[in-house]
């Protein structure tokens, strides 16, 4: 086992390269790691990073101020405390439930049947390039309402935001690139957010504007920012579980035919992919008192980053954490994907994911549609895989090869 060098850092290639090999020597050695050159400290225990997320009077998330505001043009639901914080959580809650999700599945399904049909005869694709990623940018927009034939336009401001808020370090140039297309996608959303004000339909866009709850609407500055937030936070991590969960089922065949015979099992991959694996690895927050762990002391001010994927490969909270076993006891599966969930891939505590729900949805609905419709799914020989990314991280790409089925998609 590595052992942590005085000269580690998470900044370095090598922790690019592969983090899960550092997560244990961190764990054990320094459970507390701090970060000079970007001055934050990062934690790797279960019950530290558990208590940094749920102990909201010592940990804020004020830290989103200069790691998201800039980009989201306004401040997202996580910068949001006390009653202002209760009521747009429930009205974003509302937007992703009930009937809204019903909705949302079928928009799921349809677009996911387009973008695999075209793939089909071929044998042979990359699940996050040629499927994945498009397929997480069309939904998020059908989702918003927003008009699908500016998808790439769309795309590559959401590639521009969603590096703001995903690099540890950036360099001037790239901030810059960064806030013109955040600058670019508000005045694109602007004549949008006028319009559903004057002309509301079902989409969500329409519901941020016209909800309400205990006497709190949004304003046009909070639409715009739950906007951009929905996209980055509906597209970022998508491809990346979905292209993780079917890596993880070729790596274990066992699985992959436990899961074909019986796709009632299909939840249960989903969320041992995300314990496994969670395609957010760091969440951010600042503390706003000494704080002590393990013996060390976090300041008062300072930068902390919970790292998320060596919490979920605690031995003190899973057993062999570092085997991927969708039948492993001490995931409940049913707990997964709400705020009793025992990893901690979706955050924990009041800033807990929204999109839980929505996200256990559409993994579910297309990864099913993929076993079905792709028999025999293998790596594609000679390619080498690859992961990238330290703040969300997930497969560069994943080419397989595959046979398609006999059957075609069911219609929805
Ligand atoms: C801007 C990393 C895309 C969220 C943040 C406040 C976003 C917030 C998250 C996830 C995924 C992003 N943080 N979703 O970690 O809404």
């Amino acid at each position: 086992m590595p052992t942590v060098d005085p000269r580690f850092s998470v900044l370095s290639e090598d922790f690019a390269t592969d983090p899960y090999r550092y997560f244990a020597p961190l764990r054990e050695q320094a459970p507390v790691h701090y970060e000079p050159a970007i001055d934050s400290y990062f934690l790797s225990r279960y019950r530290d990073v558990k208590r940094v997320l749920t102990d909201h009077e010592t940990f804020t998330t004020e830290t989103l101020q200069v790691r998201a505001e800039p980009v989201m043009r306004g401040p997202v639901l996580a910068q949001m405390t006390g009653a202002e914080h209760t009521a747009k959580r429930k009205i974003v809650v509302r937007g992703f439930t009930g009937q809204a999700l019903q909705d949302q599945i079928r928009a799921i399904h349809a677009n996911a049947a387009e973008l695999i049909a075209p793939l089909l005869p071929r044998g042979r694709m990359d699940l996050v390039n040629d499927f994945g990623r498009p397929l997480a940018v069309h939904v998020t927009l059908d989702v918003l309402g927003l008009d699908k034939k500016d998808w790439r336009q769309i795309a590559a401001w959401h590639s521009g935001v969603a590096e703001f808020i995903t690099s540890i370090v950036l360099t001037p140039e790239r901030r810059r690139h960064c806030m013109d297309c955040a600058e670019q996608l508000e005045a694109y959303l602007v004549p949008v957010i006028e319009q559903r004000r004057r002309h509301p339909g079902e989409d969500l866009i329409s519901k941020l504007c016209t909800a309400e709850f205990d006497g709190i609407a949004m304003s046009d500055r909070d639409v715009t920012a739950l906007i951009i937030n929905v996209l980055a936070a509906a597209t970022e991590p998508a491809d990346k579980t979905l292209a993780l969960l079917f890596k993880h089922l070729i790596d274990h065949p066992e699985q992959m035919a436990q899961v074909r015979q019986d796709p009632t099992l299909l939840p249960a991959a989903i969320a041992e992919t995300l314990r496994h694996t969670p395609p957010v690895q760091l969440v951010p927050r600042q503390a706003e008192r000494d704080a002590v762990f393990a013996g060390s002391t976090v300041p008062a001010g300072a930068t902390v980053f919970c790292l998320i994927g060596a919490a979920n490969r605690d031995p003190d909270a899973f057993a062999a954490p570092d085997t991927f076993d969708i039948l492993r006891t001490d995931l409940a599966t049913a707990r997964s994907f709400t705020a009793a969930a025992q990893h901690l891939a979706f955050g924990a505590g009041l800033h807990q994911c929204v999109g839980a729900a929505f996200a256990r949805a559409e993994i579910e609905t297309v990864a099913a549609m993929l076993l079905s419709l792709l028999d025999q799914v293998r790596y594609t020989p000679g390619v080498r895989y690859r992961e990238t990314g330290l703040y969300t991280r997930g497969p560069a790409s994943l080419c397989v090869d595959f046979t398609p089925a006999q059957s075609t998609p069911e219609p929805h």
